[in-house]
C-alpha cells in the first residue's frame, strides 16, 4: 500500500481537481491531500476562496479518491508531512513541473497532467458572466 501526497487549494471542486485527485490515487493505494487553509490561501497564495477551508475539507473527504485531508499552512511543511506519513510519492499537476524536485530527497516526485480549460478562476467568471460552460475535451 503506496501513500500518495498532494496539495492545493480545490475552491469550487471542478473536474480538472477530481481528475488530478483520481490520478493521484492510482498512483498508490492511500491518497493524502494537503489543503491549503483560508489564512495560508490568503496571506502566502494571494488567493481569496469562495468556499471557506472546513466545507472544503468536507467535500474532499466525501471522495472516494481520498482517504485523509490534513491542513496546508506553510510552504516548508511538506517535508514533515512525508515523514509523518510514510509517503512514497508526492505528486502536483504539471503546472508546478519541477518546482518540488527538491522533495526528490524525502520521496517519489511525480507531476500529472493538468485538465485543460477549467480552473476555479474559470468557473467563477463563467458564474459571475452566466457563460455557458464551454464543451470540454475529455483527457
Ligand atoms: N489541477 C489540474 N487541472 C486543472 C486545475 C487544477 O490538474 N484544470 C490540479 C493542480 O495542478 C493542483 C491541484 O489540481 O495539483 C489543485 O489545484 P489548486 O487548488 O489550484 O491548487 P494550487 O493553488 O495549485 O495549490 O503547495 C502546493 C499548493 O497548495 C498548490
Amino acid at each position: 500500500m503506496k501513500t500518495i501526497l498532494t496539495y492545493g487549494t480545490f475552491d469550487l471542486l471542478h473536474v480538472g481537481h477530481v481528475r488530478l485527485l483520481n490520478r493521484a490515487r492510482a498512483l498508490g493505494g492511500r491518497l493524502i491531500v494537503g489543503l491549503s487553509t483560508d489564512e495560508f490561501n490568503s496571506e502566502m497564495k494571494g488567493k481569496r476562496t469562495v468556499i471557506p477551508y472546513d466545507e472544503r475539507k468536507e467535500i474532499l473527504e466525501s471522495l472516494s479518491s481520498v482517504d485523509l485531508v490534513i491542513p496546508e499552512s506553510t510552504w516548508e511543511q511538506k517535508p514533515l508531512d512525508i515523514g509523518a506519513h510514510g509517503v512514497h510519492t508526492f505528486c502536483m499537476g504539471d503546472d508546478w513541473e519541477g518546482k518540488f524536485d527538491e522533495l526528490r530527497e524525502f520521496c517519489e516526485v511525480v507531476y500529472l497532467p493538468r485538465t485543460k480549460d477549467i480552473s476555479t478562476t474559470l468557473v467563477r467568471q463563467q458564474v459571475r458572466t452566466g457563460s455557458p460552460t464551454r464543451d470540454r475535451e475529455a483527457q
